[in-house]
């Protein structure tokens, strides 16, 4: 019985109030007021849910710049490094933005082949490999290109089992680490095998 009490309480607002609902849309704008002067430089760079974080230097200037490949939106933000030397003070630029290849999953700016500047590595568009996309300057910009591998005859980076090459393979949810885990001077690649059971540790080398 309450349920049905309710029911009608609420038709007959719905009845009294429809003839009035062209009326009901009209309202004044009211201000909003802020209450803090703190700056926020980077406010419209876009929000971030599942950011990677790399560095490379883009404008050369000799400083690194921060770009983050944010997974959500399948989406390189770049931000250039305006602090002083030995400071860092990001700011988001836009125009760097069209020099990043289409990519959809992940990536890692690490210097592949060690020219001093760093290259996008990524999962390939077959969701199991992985592939390199090498930079190089270019009239005052940084153009990517993606690697193909002679002793593989394919886009997909390879490491050596028993004297057999075998592309390295991932999940499409797999997201691995490259550093040079034994200074040895070549980039490594830290991953789960495809079972996602063990880390496999994988040395690159040049
Ligand atoms: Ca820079
Ligand atoms: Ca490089
Ligand atoms: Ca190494």
């Amino acid at each position: 019985m309450k349920f049905l009490k309710r029911t009608k309480v609420y038709l007959f607002c719905l009845t009294f109030l429809l003839p009035f609902r062209g009326i009901t849309q009209n309202f004044d704008l009211f201000p909003i007021e802020f209450t803090t002067d703190r700056v926020l430089p980077n406010a419209y760079a876009g929000g971030l849910i599942a950011p990677q974080f790399s560095e490379i230097d883009l404008n050369n200037d000799g400083k690194k710049d921060l770009v983050v490949f944010e997974k959500s939106a399948a989406r390189f933000i770049p931000f250039i490094n305006e602090g002083e030397q030995g400071t860092i003070n990001y700011r988001y630029d836009q125009s760097w933005v069209k020099i990043f290849p289409p990519i959809k999953t992940w990536a890692v700016l690490r210097d592949y082949n060690g020219d001093g500047l760093e290259d996008i590595f990524t999962l390939g568009q077959n969701n199991s490999n992985i592939e390199v996309w090498q930079s190089k300057r270019e009239s005052g910009t940084i153009k990517f290109e993606k690697v193909f591998f002679q002793n593989s005859s394919s886009y997909f980076l390879s490491y050596t089992v028993s004297d057999t090459l075998k592309p390295i393979e991932l999940t499409v949810i797999s997201f691995p680490e490259i550093i040079d885990v034994d200074s040895d001077g070549d980039l490594d690649i830290l991953t789960f095998d495809k079972a996602e059971i063990y880390v496999l540790f994988i040395r690159i080398c040049k």
